[in-house]
């Protein structure tokens, strides 16, 4: 059995809307932003997958040794029926999940859901083929609007790994633990990643490695806006900064204009001092009692957390 045709939830036109609105918010806005979802189209989603092989980046390596350890745990608590994975990009973790279902349990149904039609193709398939008898349905969505388009009936786990939930504010974040709350039933379960605050001289190199790929990643949003809006940005205008805020206890990725540049955006004349930054990526870092006060916030009990061996990252498995 292959994977089933993708469900289309972000149309090309929305995607385009969605880019607009963005744009011309952040763009206009000071400081300047912009929303990390559009770093992801095919070649910012390798570009990311190369950055998890990173010997800086230690997230998902930390991610993994926790999911290695406890998916069994994960099937056997949840006895899901069905799995939703948010954000899923190549699901390559999410493999340790579905080998325990495959121990344990009978999960019958893969849900992943991405923005990017181009991982989300690679990947279906993929799994589709290492896991016969499994029914993948993949989902071009944004997890910020679609949780209502999500599967009902049978048990559900809801995954969320990487650390993605530090990418929203603390605002969206508390929004989006709150709908998700409400897309479930009781007795559904919520398992999430997070990356936990420590030393910002592990951090900070992990979103500014030495072979520069952070930095393309980084710059790749300006490719694709240059790309799909027909806009004018000069890459190499930019330099990639990756910046630690202690009292949000999150790292920023910005991008800061070494000269004087402009560019023809939409209908925008978009003008960068000397200097000047825009900021593309806010990626927050948790403490484990903040994540159970979080997830309490929003009707969640947190029923198991571990961290991998040098305490890097925190999974979270929280009961709806
Ligand atoms: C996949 C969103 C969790 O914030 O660490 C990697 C993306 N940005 N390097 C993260 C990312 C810079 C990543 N997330």
């Amino acid at each position: 059995m292959g994977a089933e045709p993708l469900e289309i939830h972000l149309e090309e036109q929305d995607l385009d809307r969605g880019l607009r609105e963005d744009v011309r918010v952040g763009l206009s806005a000071a400081p300047k932003w912009l929303p990390p979802k559009w770093f992801y189209d095919a070649r910012g989603s390798e570009l990311f997958e190369e950055i998890t092989r990173l010997p800086e980046y230690y997230p998902t390596r930390a991610e993994r040794a926790i999911l290695a350890a406890h998916a069994d745990d994960v099937a056997t608590t949840t006895g899901a029926k069905t799995l939703i994975e948010l954000g899923s990009g190549s699901s390559e973790k999410t493999r340790l999940l579905l080998d325990a279902f495959t121990r344990h349990g009978d999960l019958g149904t893969f849900v992943p859901l991405d923005v990017s039609v181009s991982a989300l193709r690679q990947s279906t398939e993929q799994i589709a083929a290492a896991y016969p008898g499994l029914r993948v349905r993949g989902i071009v969505g944004d997890f910020t609007r679609h949780l209502d388009r999500l599967p009902t009936g049978g048990r559900r786990l809801v995954a969320f790994l990487g650390g993605t939930i530090g990418n929203l504010l603390p605002v969206e974040r508390a929004e989006f633990l709150t709908a998700m709350r409400a897309a479930l039933e009781a007795g559904d379960w919520l398992l999430v990643g997070t990356d936990l605050v420590k030393d910002p001289a592990v951090v900070v190199p992990a979103y500014d490695d030495a072979a520069g790929v952070t930095a393309e990643f980084n710059r790749n949003v300006l490719r694709v806006i240059n790309r799909e809006l027909g806009a004018d940005f000069d890459l190499g205008a930019f330099r990639h900064v990756a910046r630690w805020d202690p009292e949000r206890e999150w790292i920023e990725m910005r991008l800061r204009a070494e000269r004087p540049t402009r560019a023809r955006v939409l209908d925008l004349d978009v003008a960068f001092a000397e200097g000047e930054e825009l900021r593309t990526e806010v990626s927050a870092k948790f403490r484990p009692e903040g994540i159970a006060t979080e997830l309490t916030a929003a009707g969640f009990d947190r029923q198991a957390f571990w961290t991998d061996p040098d305490g890097l990252f925190g999974v979270s498995l929280a009961r709806a």
